[in-house]
């Protein structure tokens, strides 16, 4: 079992990040006329379904937000601890399976990292149509990333939030905000009132948990974690909510998560 770390960044550090924004297309189930978007394997050959581990009753996790915000960075900075200065898009659903003690409680995560949706399906009938095997709509939680140097990639979040809310009820379905790229949030942007205003609207307003993370630093990607699980131990509290998670380590089908289990 290993104690999860986070690295002070350097302020001084100001990267060059690939910068794609990618706003939610609000047109875009009128343009797809009636097709269905089907997912292949890495080898093209295998629609992506459900591997034995999902059959557990885990705790899951989707992490969304616009393009370039550094989802794939936090997820694998947290399981892996690795990072890569390398843009290379989600084109394919990505799952990761670590366990997480917080508070003397085990958890089994899946941690679902999915190519950029254009929008939040409202129905059951919309979810198998276009983002069939991608758990949209029956996630535990939701990670919601925005870019703190590219604060556009905020609106992207703000729509997807109301489609979830108008998509399912979020009584006792916990959401978390971040924002990445911390080492690239400018002095100037930090004390302008755009930055402020999303800090209110998330905090305040959206009453959500709100973290700032580096994933290139490693910096509180753990606290992310946190403050997620620490969430889901809330509602788990209370009376009527879903049974706790299951405890048996299961393998990733890409890397060997068994043996992570990370103490936050
Ligand atoms: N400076 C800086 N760069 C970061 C950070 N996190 C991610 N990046 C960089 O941002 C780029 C995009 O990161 P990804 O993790 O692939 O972003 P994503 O949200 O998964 O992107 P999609 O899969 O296209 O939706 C990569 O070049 C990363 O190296 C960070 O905290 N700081
Ligand atoms: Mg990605």
């Amino acid at each position: 079992m290993e104690r999860a770390k986070d690295n002070e960044f350097p302020s001084s550090s100001i990267l060059h990040a690939n910068k794609r924004l990618l706003e939610l297309d609000l047109d875009y189930l009128e343009r797809r006329g009636g097709n269905t978007i089907t997912y292949e394997g890495a080898e093209g050959n295998s629609k992506e379904e459900d591997s034995p581990a999902d059959t557990l009753d885990r705790v899951k996790v989707i992490f969304l937000g616009a393009s370039g915000v550094g989802k794939t960075s936090i997820i694998r900075q947290f399981v892996w601890s690795e990072f890569s200065e390398e843009y290379r898009p989600t084109e394919r659903r990505e799952t990761f399976y670590p366990s997480v003690v917080l508070a003397d409680r085990l958890y089994e995560l899946k941690i679902t990292d999915l190519p950029t949706i254009p929008y939040f399906p409202v129905s059951s009938h919309l979810e198998w149509t276009d983002f069939r095997y991608y758990g949209l709509r029956s996630a535990t939680a939701y990670v919601l990333v925005f870019d703190l140097s590219n604060q556009d990639t905020f609106q992207y979040i703000r729509t997807l939030r109301e489609q979830i809310y108008e998509a399912r009820d979020m009584r006792g379905v916990p959401l978390l905000v971040v924002g990445n790229k911390q080492d690239e949030l400018s002095q100037t942007v930090a004390s302008g009132t755009r930055y402020r205003d999303i800090v209110n609207l998330v905090r305040k307003h959206w009453r959500c948990s709100y973290v700032e993370c580096s994933a290139r630093f490693n910096c509180r990607v753990v606290q992310v974690f946190r403050e997620l699980m620490k969430s889901i131990q809330a509602i788990e509290g209370r009376p009527n909510s879903p049974s706790p998670a299951a405890t048996q380590p299961m393998r990733s089908h890409q890397h060997d998560t068994s043996e992570r289990c990370i103490l936050l």
